[in-house]
């Protein structure tokens, strides 16, 4: 037995561990109820007599020095950061992967540049509107359709509260806070109750824009919009207007440029016209600024309104706008080298 002892005792003494794991299994395999220790215990009974005083002590010795070695080796080893212990190599490079943009961001941030380099700020309101600063303010007639429930997602009704169908709540809110002049841009989240296609979203995005001072006019609509497609699609986009109607403006216009795909040859993007419809216009109605509390008698304006999902489309040629909202990593890594 004494042999034995001192056996274990050199065992015990030469120990490492390189891990917990290894740390556990040197403990199981003395201290466990079924370890050695305690099987030295039970011989300890058939001792004789006179070897019992040495033999007790050297056991005791034994579990004395496991106890103190586990105690030791469990500080070296928790005190080691994680990755030295699982063999990391911290000298390797990282290789985090970036994230990229989304196009619907990085097509917003380029409409925002090129307004912010001629004047404009960029205002924001809430996704959830009332009936005044989404409908009513915008001159939209009692029983206009886009007041339906088919067309508009309400939260309450009576009074109504709704999900905002476009960003002219946000205009409605800057018009009725500020002094002319206004030069500002609403870039947001819109909702309308359609059913989703290759062409439309019951959530999209837009940016508006809205320009108020004494004397602007029609003229200064057609060329800030020129200015804004030359820079957005290429210096030889060409624009043209078509009258259209919207209930906030008159006169009203739908602005196209040049089909940038086939350069105004013709293809199926634009439907052989060589050209493409890219945003509504017109001269804010007097009725608008009067809800406003703006002076109609003094004060002239124009708006426009966007649809980026569309404006994004156009750029990089994407024809199916749910593409937009699958956050499907091999369409949005296509995004990787764009700002
Ligand atoms: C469009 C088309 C035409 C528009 C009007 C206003 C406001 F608030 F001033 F009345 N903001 N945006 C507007 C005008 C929007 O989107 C197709």
């Amino acid at each position: 037995m004494k042999s034995k002892i001192e056996k274990y005792l050199e065992e015990v003494r030469s120990f490492e561990a390189d891990n917990l794991e290894q740390l556990e299994a040197f403990r199981i395999r003395f201290l466990s109820k079924k370890g050695l220790v305690p099987a030295l215990f039970a011989d300890f009974k058939q001792v004789a007599a006179e070897d019992r005083k040495e033999m007790g002590q050297l056991i005791n010795e034994l579990k004395k020095a496991i106890q103190e070695k586990i105690v030791t080796l469990k500080q070296q080893l928790e005190s080691k950061p994680d990755n030295e212990a699982s063999g990391m190599d911290l000298s390797l490079p990282a290789t985090v992967q970036l994230g990229t943009r989304h196009p619907l961001s990085i097509v917003r941030n380029e409409i925002i540049d090129i307004f912010s380099r001629i004047g404009f700020n960029v205002s924001e309101g809430p996704e959830i509107e009332d009936d005044f600063h989404n409908f009513t303010a915008l001159n939209f007639p009692p029983n206009h359709p886009a007041r339906d429930m088919q067309d508009t997602f309400f939260i309450e009704k009576d009074p109504d509260i709704a999900l905002r169908t476009h960003t002219s709540s946000v205009q409605v809110r800057v018009m009725e806070n500020s002094k002319p002049p206004i030069r500002t841009i609403s870039p947001g989240r819109v909702f309308r109750n359609e059913a989703i296609s290759a062409r439309a979203h019951c959530i999209f995005h837009q940016v508006e824009g809205l320009y108020i001072d004494t004397g602007v006019s029609f003229a200064d609509l057609k060329h800030t919009l020129f200015y804004f497609a030359r820079e957005m699609f290429g210096e030889n986009t060409k624009t043209r207007f078509r009258p259209s109607y919207f209930p906030f403006t008159e006169p009203s216009a739908e602005m196209d440029i040049s089909c940038n795909i086939c350069g105004g040859k013709g293809c199926n993007i634009c439907k052989y016209t060589g050209w493409v419809e890219i945003l509504g216009c017109g001269m804010v109605d007097p009725n608008v600024l009067n809800a406003c509390r703006i002076d109609s008698i003094k004060y002239t304006g124009y708006a426009f309104g966007m649809g980026i999902e569309r404006i994004a489309m156009l750029k990089y040629q994407i024809n199916d706008l749910r593409l937009f909202f699958e956050n499907d990593l091999r369409f949005l890594r296509q995004f990787e080298s764009a700002e």
